[in-house]
């Protein structure tokens, strides 16, 4: 197993305090335990397994790479090894959280204790919930909206897996588009990224329309960048208001 960890250690370098810094004596032992305690079919396996507990163990760290490689594998030719290598980091995700049916408020707060609950998920920062008018045009209840950011560890397209795991817990049923719904989390930003798949289009595209979206943003990371406009938040929101 090979291991590479990425982390500030500035504090540990100015203090010369182990303390500040990642001891990778534990590292070693912590993986030896790992391996003994665990069995898996494939080095995929194994690798992600790895990757996704050192992070989660060893609180400095903020990207962590694994190689895997197997020596001796039957595959009657004069190879050494076969290896497999993956990457886990933390990532800095902002959502946008809206509820117009039943307790609006309730499901705004289940939703985030679900996001809680998830290991690989910190929520770090919680904007007020605002009263706010419809809009898209379908006549509906008014909404209670919330921006949050996230500090996770899933990929953008794992973070969308959840994201429907909570939305059908909060018995949210598909029917309207633009309708209403118990609750509706969004993917406002997920790091820098600028991403269009199928799936998923990152920054959400309706964020510079949306003032239930960039107000709340302004609330909780005000000089965050627009990826694409190259705009704080809250030059995205005053732009918004003369319009
Ligand atoms: N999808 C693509 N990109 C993303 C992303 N960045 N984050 C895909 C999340 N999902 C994304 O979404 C449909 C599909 O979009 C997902 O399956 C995913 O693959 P949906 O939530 O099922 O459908 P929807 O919510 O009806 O449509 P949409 O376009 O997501 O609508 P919005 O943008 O969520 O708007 N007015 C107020 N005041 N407050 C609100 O919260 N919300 C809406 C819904 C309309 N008006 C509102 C509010
Ligand atoms: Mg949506």
């Amino acid at each position: 197993v090979s291991v590479e960890l990425y982390a500030d250690l500035s504090a540990a370098a100015k203090k010369d305090d182990i303390s500040k810094s990642i001891n990778y004596g534990e590292v070693c032992h912590f993986i030896k335990l790992e391996m003994e305690n665990h069995t898996f079919k494939l080095i995929e396996a194994l690798t992600a397994h790895l990757a996704k507990k050192i992070i989660l163990h060893f609180q400095l760290v903020e990207k962590v790479k694994v190689q895997v490689k197997k020596p001796w594998a039957p595959i009657l030719l004069p190879i050494e090894t076969v290896s497999v290598e993956m990457e886990k980091q933390w990532h800095t995700v902002y959502l946008s959280l809206g509820s117009n049916m039943g307790e609006r408020e309730q499901n705004l707060n289940r939703a985030i204790a679900l996001l809680k609950e998830d290991e690989e998920c910190q929520v770090i920062k919680v904007s007020s919930y605002r009263n706010t008018k419809p809009v898209g045009g379908v006549e509906q209840e008014d909404f209670l909206n919330c921006a949050l950011e996230l500090r996770t560890l899933k990929t953008s397209e794992e973070l969308l897996d959840l994201i429907g795991v909570i939305e059908s817990k909060l018995e949210r049923v598909r029917t309207i588009h633009w309708g209403p719904r118990t609750i509706d989390l969004d993917i406002l930003f997920f790091d820098n990224d600028i991403i269009n798949t199928q799936r998923l289009t990152i920054p959400h595209p309706e964020i510079i329309n949306r003032e239930f979206v960039l107000e709340p943003m302004c609330e909780i990371a005000p000089y965050w960048m627009h990826p694409i406009y190259r705009q704080t938040m809250k030059q995205m929101y005053a732009a918004f208001k003369v319009k």
